[in-house]
């Protein structure tokens, strides 16, 4: 018996929905956690400032990227990595704020990863018109553990795509305080986030932040 995985599941919680085996889209999960988060984002993107990485084949990417956590995702002419340093200021990475991990943790266990210890936090910041192109995050060192990914701000259309670069990405609404974990056989799945669109959101104002959790090292 397949269970066609697009229709409501009687077994998960209002909100909730599965986009895979082991993927699932928590509607509005990390709102009870948003006032511990947003003044911690500030005091990390203060330390380490949010900027546009050209990508090996010498494009800029359109969102602007930090990091926390003892590794951060960097990209530059080389390829990309992870670095227990910030190559801009030359110094560690901001450390993982206590709120942070605990959402990561909760989120995870919540879709069926417990034990998830996150070492690395990417900050995406997206103006209006930025967007990331389909890609799998495929630079961790351990696959088994999952990505949690967390929405903050202006709503943003997520590309959720298949195993191959070719296959049809579902074009999925996320809206601010919804977080999305994948991992297990959903977690080398191409997505992606089409171009943010003009608004202005109450807390952030004409800003998308996404928060990307990984066990990098
Ligand atoms: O902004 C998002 O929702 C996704 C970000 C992402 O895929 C990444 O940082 O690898
Ligand atoms: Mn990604």
């Amino acid at each position: 018996m397949t269970a066609d995985l697009f229709e409501p599941d009687p077994a998960l919680a209002g909100g909730t929905r599965r986009l895979g085996a082991q993927a699932l889209l928590l509607h509005g999960f990390a709102l009870p956690w948003v006032d511990a988060l947003w003044p911690a984002l500030q005091v990390v993107i203060a330390q380490a400032p949010p900027r546009q990485l050209l990508t090996p084949g010498g494009q800029r990417m359109s969102a602007a990227l930090s990091n926390c956590g003892a590794f951060g995702w960097v990209s530059d002419r080389r390829g990309y990595r992870y670095s227990a340093q910030d190559p801009d200021s030359g110094r560690p990475w901001p450390a993982l704020p206590v709120s942070f991990l605990a959402l990561a943790r909760a989120a995870a266990a919540e879709a069926g990863f417990g034990g998830f210890v996150p070492d690395a936090c990417v900050v995406n910041r997206y103006a209006v018109g930025a967007r990331m192109g389909l890609h799998q995050d495929r630079d961790e060192r351990d696959l088994s553990q999952p990505i949690v990914s967390v929405s903050l701000g202006l709503p943003a259309v997520f590309l959720w795509g298949g195993a191959r670069r070719t296959d049809r990405a579902e074009r999925m609404p996320l809206r601010h305080g919804d977080v999305l974990v994948w991992g297990g056989v959903d977690r080398l799945r191409f997505h992606g986030v089409a171009p943010v669109r003009t608004a202005v959101h109450a807390l952030t104002g004409a800003v998308r932040f996404n928060l990307t959790f990984r066990r990098a090292g």
